[in-house]
């Protein structure tokens, strides 16, 4: 299987980091591709029309995008524990903090628009701030669910968990917000998932190239 990657995207290393959680990584060739609104990539566009990696071809017939997606498909490709538990609570819990950890991305991806990729002169600095306060709710909604779950932490990392995971790591990467600020907990916890093997072997790198 052929995975459209970037070695920048939050949603391209989810994808990439939960491959090697369940024993696939080395299944999928990865193939690095800029991606942008402002310069078209003709090979992802042929397989996503909305033109965004991560991208899945599992054959010529068979395309997968949308990182959700593509993980949806990888678990059912193995034998282990689930990265999408099948039983409540915990696949609830998984799919929230999936859904938290994809709202942080979409967030962080808004406020670098509105601070550093757009013109100056289109900037909005309201906007930028709205997003801001969305990463910021979301984190504080992350170290008050960590904080109560504390006790019980021993399972095999899940969906929503790799999610969480690699979007923290992609603010932090790209300086958009800094989550560890009162936020001991998510720190702790961040720190800690960040020496899984599957997170080191996925760090990220590059410029956006928007052009
Ligand atoms: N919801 C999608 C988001 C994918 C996405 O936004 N990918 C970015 C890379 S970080 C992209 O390719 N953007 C190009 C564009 O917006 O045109 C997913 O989870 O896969």
């Amino acid at each position: 299987m052929k995975l459209l990657y970037q070695t920048h995207s939050p949603y391209a290393r989810k994808v990439l980091v939960a491959a090697h959680e369940i024993g696939l990584a080395e299944r999928l060739e990865v193939i690095h591709h800029e991606t942008s609104p402002l310069l078209r990539n003709e090979t992802v566009f042929a397989l996503n029309p909305l033109g965004k990696v991560p991208v899945l071809i599992v054959d010529e017939a068979f395309v997968l995008f949308d990182s959700g997606v593509i993980v949806d498909y990888l678990d059912g490709l193995h034998e282990g524990p689930r990265l999408i538990p099948a039983q409540a609570p915990r696949r609830w819990r998984a799919l929230r903090l999936q859904a938290i950890a994809l709202g942080i991305a979409d967030a962080g991806i808004e406020v670098r628009w509105e601070s550093e990729r757009r013109p100056a002169e289109l900037r909005w600095p309201a906007l930028r701030d709205g997003h801001l306060r969305k990463i910021a709710a979301a984190c504080d909604f992350l170290e008050r669910a960590f904080a109560a779950e504390e006790a019980d932490a021993a399972h095999a990392p899940d969906i929503g968990e790799i999610a969480v995971a690699t979007a923290l790591s992609w603010i932090e990467f790209r300086e958009v917000y800094a989550f560890r600020s009162d936020r001991p907990r998510l720190a702790a916890w961040y720190d800690r998932f960040a020496e899984r093997p599957s997170m080191r072997a996925t760090t990220l790198s590059g410029a956006t190239q928007d052009g």
